[in-house]
């Protein structure tokens, strides 16, 4: 009976601690075979009351990852590198074309429309967070 209690509560813990980030809606954008740089959108959403931070984010399929962000100067849009990503308690950030976004540069094989790619993100709080993202043409 104690062992099964302690089951329940391990349960109960993870459960919401595993809840405490969510990965809403992950896609890649689809680019012909001979682009070897492509982009990773989703929205982030923090359901806990400590804010979380992503540090990095890791796929086989690419060299470099990185978190860019997205600026207007004298009056041309450029992307800029960001060490960190904030996810304020109890709110979502929005990664999308022509904001936030997940660089992924130097693709090892060409991606196909369709599939679903696994990406490794990590935060300071909640840790390894794997998603499966599909590459879409938007
Ligand atoms: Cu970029």
């Amino acid at each position: 009976m104690k062992k099964f209690i302690i089951f329940l509560l391990t349960g109960f813990i993870f459960l919401a601690y595993g809840n405490e980030i969510i990965i809403k809606d992950p896609w890649i954008r689809a680019v012909p075979p001979s682009s070897k740089n492509t982009a990773l959108f989703m929205t982030i959403v923090n359901k806990s009351d400590k804010q979380d931070t992503l540090i990095s984010v890791k796929t086989d399929i690419a060299k470099i990852v990185m978190i860019h962000k997205t600026v207007e100067e004298n009056g041309i849009m450029k992307m800029k590198h960001v060490d960190s990503l904030s996810i304020p308690p109890h709110s979502e950030v929005k990664l999308k074309p022509g904001g936030l976004h997940i660089m992924i540069m130097g693709l090892k094989r060409p991606i196909k429309e369709g599939e679903e790619v696994k990406i490794n993100l990590f935060f300071k709080n909640s840790g390894n967070i794997e998603i499966l993202a599909p590459v879409l043409r938007r």
